[in-house]
């Protein structure tokens, strides 16, 4: 019995790793080890010769398996150890600028545009962006003969063969996905909807896929006082300025009524845009009361809530705000503009430091 505690227990103290560590348990534990093969001769033996044995084999098959496992642990504890040796990275080491990406600057104002209304209140909402016809137009109060719906202003998706339902389309405006925030929310309600829209036209100023934010609030007793306010807080926290002077302008959008186009005032002085001043005004959002025909669709209750609702073209707004001259060198991806015109991941838009 000594010297079987002898050789095993050295064994296990010598395996340098777990595969050894495992031939070694085998050999003395497993079904047909050395341990396990006395185990069975017990039942062979005299019964007081049996007595006597039978209790110092169980004793030491558990000193050895308690060994194994014990060296076991420690075998894996240093394998660890030496994981972490070799996998060492320091976290703090700042990244190679040649090779840093950027935030692309459409990205960086989509969260400025975020952070500024969730300090408003303002949930993101967002959908998809293939949509079919009713959330795209018909809840949305556009009607079959508008100009909206021709196939050389939207992009219809391919029907298969037989199929006679109205085509999904790619969506034109991020409106669809407000009629489904307010059909799966209800009212009140605060949202703002950012993303990518698409419609039939190239050239400097548009391209066939933008970025539009709009917004909308709905409430008991809103009202269009309510849309100046929060246009005027967003514009100025948007733009940084300390005041600005809005135009409304009267226009006609089939999903609001009243409607009015939003003008700021400006001034062009040596080339650069200085807002709040000057004698200029530059078209920057259109808006409106949402119509009742609206709500009724999204499955609110007209006589009961209102709401205002507004929209904006984030590109628009990026070229603005950082003097970025062609629509078109957005979607480019061309590393050399994306350098000096994106942001660094770190510069996250935040109110307290600044948008
Ligand atoms: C619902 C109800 C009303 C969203 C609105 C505008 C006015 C608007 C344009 C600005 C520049 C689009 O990117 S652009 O070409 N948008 O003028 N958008 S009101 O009205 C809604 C939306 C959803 C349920």
């Amino acid at each position: 019995m000594d010297e079987l505690r002898d050789k095993y227990l050295g064994a296990v103290a010598s395996a340098s790793d777990e595969a050894a560590l495992e031939e070694v348990r085998l050999a003395a534990l497993g079904k047909k080890g050395e341990i396990a093969l006395r185990m069975r001769e017990l039942g062979t033996m005299p019964p007081d010769q049996r007595m006597a044995t039978a209790p110092a084999l169980n004793a030491l098959r558990d000193e050895v398996a308690a060994a194994v496992a014990a060296r076991k642990a420690a075998l894996q504890d240093a394998a660890l150890d030496e994981r972490l040796r070799a996998e060492w990275l320091d976290v703090s080491l700042p990244p190679r600028p040649r090779r840093a990406g950027t935030i692309h600057p459409i990205t960086q104002v989509t969260d400025e545009v975020t952070q500024i209304f969730a300090a408003l209140g303002y949930a993101v909402a967002e959908g998809p962006q293939v949509e079919d016809d009713w959330h795209n137009f018909d809840a949305l109060n556009i009607a079959p003969e508008h100009p909206a719906r021709q196939e050389h202003d939207t992009f219809y998706m391919a029907r298969s063969e037989g199929d006679n339902r109205p085509p999904h389309v790619l969506r034109t405006h991020t409106s669809p996905v407000q009629i489904r925030a307010m059909m799966g929310q209800g009212a009140p309600l605060r949202v703002i909807c950012p993303g990518r829209v698409f419609r039939a036209d190239y050239d400097q100023t548009h391209s066939p896929m933008f970025h539009q934010v709009e917004g909308l609030a709905i409430d008991r007793a809103i009202t269009m006082a309510n849309l100046k306010w929060t246009l005027e807080e967003f514009l100025k926290a948007f733009f940084e300025v300390p005041t600005v002077d809005l135009r409304f302008r009267a226009s006609h959008f089939p999903f609001t009524e009243p409607s009015a186009e939003v003008d700021i005032r400006c001034s062009w002085e040596g080339g650069t845009l200085k807002l709040g001043e000057g004698d200029s005004w530059l078209e920057i959002l259109g808006s409106g009361m949402v119509h009742p025909k609206v709500l009724t669709a999204g499955g609110i209750d007209p006589t009961e809530w209102q709401g205002f609702a507004f929209g904006m073209g984030i590109d628009r707004l990026a070229m603005l705000k950082y003097g970025i001259p062609d629509l078109r060198a957005f979607f480019e991806s061309d590393l050399r503009w994306l350098r000096h015109y994106g942001f660094g991941a770190l510069e996250v838009p935040t109110l307290a430091g600044g948008v």
